[in-house]
């Protein structure tokens, strides 16, 4: 059904966003009244480069503030603003830049790969970032030049690439507390009153969860495995949040959270109001420092080069 009622909210948003000539970016896991007005939808890689691409002066970045950080990094000549500063990924912070200063010192030689949910510090140590799309790509690229491959922050998806690559990884012991929700409980449940249903998972989850998955992929992927399957129902372990892009696009398919738990809080702060706001005090603005960014830009244009 067509969407007629357009709340005065998004009528101010839309009419501030012209005058202020800006773009929304929204990721894939943020709320439907944001994802309703975004003019990208994405994962963070695709939306941080749509930022550097797109002509707009001001960039309104809804996700968690690595994303906002990592659009930084890509278009310093931009004005990029986050609608709740507080919307932070508690991934990201489990890892510090003098923290991996002090693994890389235990390990003299080893490459580092860094995936994109880090700060700009953390990458800025890394020799060369990755997505969940393409980190199996990225460690095969480098295994066979490199005795020992140090894999931060997430050890699900680290386990996830080892297995994947074959590579012995050295992995950091960050997780996200969103995927850990879901269980290998959960989907053989979710499977026994939807036996006809593909299982799809995101490689943030545990092991248990990746082995009773039918496809393993970032949130980009899923949305375009979903839209060329032939199936009809899909169990979805990831954050929630997606089920409403899947829904919108493929209307005729079914689709069942793996979890209810899998909400994850920071990613739900930001909302219609508060985007009005940032545009209104162009608020509040995520700037990594020149000295940080370049050296930031290299492990991101690294993994640019061979993806
Ligand atoms: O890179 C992203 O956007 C994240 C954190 C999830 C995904 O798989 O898209
Ligand atoms: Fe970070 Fe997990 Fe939230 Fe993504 S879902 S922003 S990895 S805490």
């Amino acid at each position: 059904m067509k969407k007629i009622l357009i709340t005065g909210l998004e009528e101010k948003i839309k009419k501030l966003k012209k005058e202020r000539q800006a773009v929304i970016l929204v990721h894939n896991y943020q709320l439907p009244e944001v994802q309703d007005i975004a003019d990208y939808l994405g994962d963070s890689l695709e939306l941080s480069r749509t930022a550097a691409k797109t002509e707009a002066k001001v960039v309104v970045f809804c996700g968690v503030h690595f994303m906002a950080e990592t659009a930084s990094i890509l278009c310093p000549d931009k004005l990029v603003i986050v609608p709740d500063v507080n919307a932070g990924c508690p991934m990201a912070n489990m890892i510090t830049a003098d923290d991996l200063r002090s693994l890389k010192e235990k390990h003299p030689g080893a490459a580092v790969v860094a995936y994109v949910n880090t700060s700009a510090e953390v990458k800025a140590e890394s020799d060369i970032c990755c997505t969940s799309t393409n980190a199996v790509k990225v460690v095969n690229s480098l295994k066979d030049k490199y005795k020992e491959i140090i894999f931060i922050p997430d050890k699900y998806l680290g386990d996830y690439v080892s297995k994947r690559t074959g590579k012995k990884l050295i992995i950091w012991n960050g997780y996200c507390p969103t995927h850990v929700k879901i269980t290998a409980k959960d989907i053989i449940s979710k499977k026994m009153f939807h036996p006809q249903a593909k299982v799809v998972v995101h490689p943030e989850c545990t092991p248990e969860v990746i082995a009773l998955a039918d496809e393993v992929s970032s949130t980009s992927m899923m949305c375009k495995f979903v839209k060329e399957s032939k199936a009809k129902e899909f169990i979805i372990a990831t954050e929630s949040g997606i089920i409403y892009r899947l829904k919108k696009e493929n209307p005729d398919k079914e689709f069942y959270p793996a979890s209810e738990a899998s909400v994850c809080p920071n990613m739900k702060r930001t909302n219609q109001e508060k985007i009005l706001w940032s545009l209104e005090e162009l608020k509040e603005e995520v700037r990594v420092p020149d000295d940080i960014r370049q050296k930031a830009l290299k492990p991101i244009q690294a993994m640019l080069g061979i993806v």
